[in-house]
């Protein structure tokens, strides 16, 4: 009987917006059936892609008898902190060199964000974290349970599937002088669009003149452009004034390391004095959560980035990840044209990143889950990196279907 049990009161929450896609997916049992939604990465035969420099790195490890499995350090592995730092910052920063940069090993992003989001409740003044709209469904939940209060700043123009770039400065400008503001570091999820490097630097100086505390979310470095400096340049131009900054890695994506939960959380001080005493309270909050890091993903990043000859052929697969993906994009745009889809479609060649914002509403996608078994979040984006030249006219009749349906 449920009402013998103790949580017989416990309601059944709603799956997740994002991983719940691929759950209804598993689910579905048409042979034609398409996964847009969560951001991974498929190759051309729509299957998950490990890098062959990770399987390199791995082989290595396997070989390479010194490799043990003990607890790391609090922060994790001391090779993996300093070249994430590197890979970020840049390897002739400044802030690196003044050992003003404390990195912390977190699991993957979101653990990165997470542990950085408690340290602020914890040791900043002030507690409010401003978000864009729209974003990454996941930042409010982690902010919030963090015990961060969480607004919003404009950021997405519904009318020109542009920047909103007036309504960001206002908005940062209305802010509380010292507020936390979250900014994705380059290919913004869910939208696409991030600001020039000309508005990064207005954003910059409006943000430094009000004392505002940058927060970047690196997901998807190398991504946006395929060359991992150029996708760092808005975080370098933050660094180079000299100011403090939170900035949260990933290589989720840039790696394809997903599973392994590799991730890293620098924040940039004034001094190196600061620094080192904002790390002794980092690690007060990871022990209590996780104890410390695994090791196994961090080792695989550390073994490419220490190692030239495999750093350079990491940059080769990412480069032809984020093309393929590009190319993805094209032959969407080409496909939604050539059969006369109503409504402007340019949007799918002028975002970056994994994501293209379609604009498709709730209805049209529920219509194309249902009818075409095309599985994507409600909010109308599709990942572009779960399409391949075989599946875009699949894709391109679902779409002329729901905007003619349900224009
Ligand atoms: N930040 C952003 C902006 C982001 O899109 C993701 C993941 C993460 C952080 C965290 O990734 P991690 O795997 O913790 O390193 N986004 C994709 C997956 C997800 O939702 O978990 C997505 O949006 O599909």
């Amino acid at each position: 009987m449920d009402s013998d049990s103790v949580f017989a009161s416990v309601v059944r929450a709603p799956e997740d917006p994002i991983l719940g896609v691929t759950v209804a997916y598993n689910k579905d049992t048409s042979p034609n059936k398409l996964n847009l939604g969560v951001g991974a990465y498929r190759t051309e035969e729509g299957k998950p892609l490990v890098l062959n420099v990770v399987r390199k790195a791995e082989q290595h490890l396997v070989n390479d008898k010194s490799q043990i499995k003990e607890y790391l350090p609090i922060v994790g592995l001391a090779d993996f902190n300093k070249l994430s730092a590197k890979l970020i910052f840049g390897a002739d920063s400044p802030a690196i060199q003044q050992n003003r940069v404390t990195t912390v090993q977190c699991l993957s992003g979101t653990g990165s964000l997470r542990v950085g989001a408690e340290f602020l409740a914890k040791h900043y003044h002030q507690r409010t974290i401003y978000i864009p709209t729209p974003t990454w469904g996941n930042h409010p939940k982690i902010f919030n349970l963090a015990g961060l209060s969480v607004k919003t700043y404009r950021y997405y123009d519904p009318a020109t599937r542009g920047l909103n770039f007036q309504g960001l400065l206002e908005d940062l400008g209305a802010a509380p002088s010292g507020a936390i503001v979250l900014l994705h570091a380059c290919a913004h999820n869910p939208t696409g669009v991030d600001p020039t490097l000309a508005q990064w630097e207005q954003i910059r100086q409006l943000m430094r003149s009000k004392g505002l505390l940058p927060f970047f979310d690196s997901a998807y470095q190398g991504f946006a452009s395929g060359n991992l400096d150029a996708d760092a340049q808005p975080v370098r131009t933050f660094v180079a004034d000299g100011g403090e900054c939170l900035a949260a890695q990933s290589y989720a994506k840039n790696m394809g390391l997903y599973g392994e939960r590799v991730g890293a959380l620098s924040i940039v001080c004034k001094t190196q004095d600061v620094a080192s005493r904002v790390e002794s309270q980092l690690k007060l909050v990871i022990r209590p959560m996780y104890s410390n890091p695994p090791i196994h993903g961090a080792s695989i990043v550390a073994t490419i980035l220490k190692d030239s000859n495999m750093y350079n052929e990491w940059t080769v697969e990412l480069k032809a990840m984020a093309d393929r993906i590009i190319s993805m994009r094209q032959q969407l745009y080409d496909a939604l044209s050539a059969k006369g889809t109503p409504g402007d479609w340019s949007h799918i060649i002028k975002q970056i990143g994994m994501f293209t914002f379609t604009g498709l509403n709730s209805e049209q996608v529920a219509f194309m889950t249902k009818e075409y078994h095309i599985y994507m979040t409600s909010d109308g984006r599709i990942s572009m990196a779960g399409l391949s030249s075989r599946t875009v006219p699949h894709l391109t009749d679902a779409i002329h279907a729901a905007v003619t349906r349900f224009g």
